[in-house]
């Protein structure tokens, strides 16, 4: 009798916490990648389609963050400071750069 109601009680629970719509998926995430002494942190992000990534520049000069490919982020310079988006939209390994600072790369993996 306790085992059972124990089991309701967690088909309850799960389906509480269950979110409509995006349940298996989870929701969007937002990752954060910091530009801060001439590098990109983390120089490697994994992160799914439809999520968002956010370049916060903590240098004291602008950067960019700019794929070699389609697909990829392609920023405007960056201001220090500064902060600018983007969506993840198409699945692919994106390396990018920063235009200003040829040397500074990292790489998007959108799955
Ligand atoms: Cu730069």
């Amino acid at each position: 009798m306790i085992a059972r109601s124990m089991a309701a009680w967690m088909a309850a629970l799960t389906l509480a916490i269950a979110v409509p719509g995006d349940a298996a998926r989870g929701a969007p995430a937002v990752h954060t990648v910091v530009i801060e002494g001439m590098r990109f942190i983390p120089e490697t992000l994994e992160l799914r389609a439809g999520d968002t990534v956010v370049w916060r520049n903590r240098d004291p000069f602008p950067h960019t963050a700019t794929a070699d490919s389609k697909g990829g982020p392609a920023s405007p310079a960056i201001a220090a400071g500064a902060s600018w988006s983007f969506k993840a939209a198409q699945r692919g390994r994106y390396p990018y750069l920063c235009t200003l600072h040829r040397t500074m790369r990292a790489t998007l993996v959108i799955r």
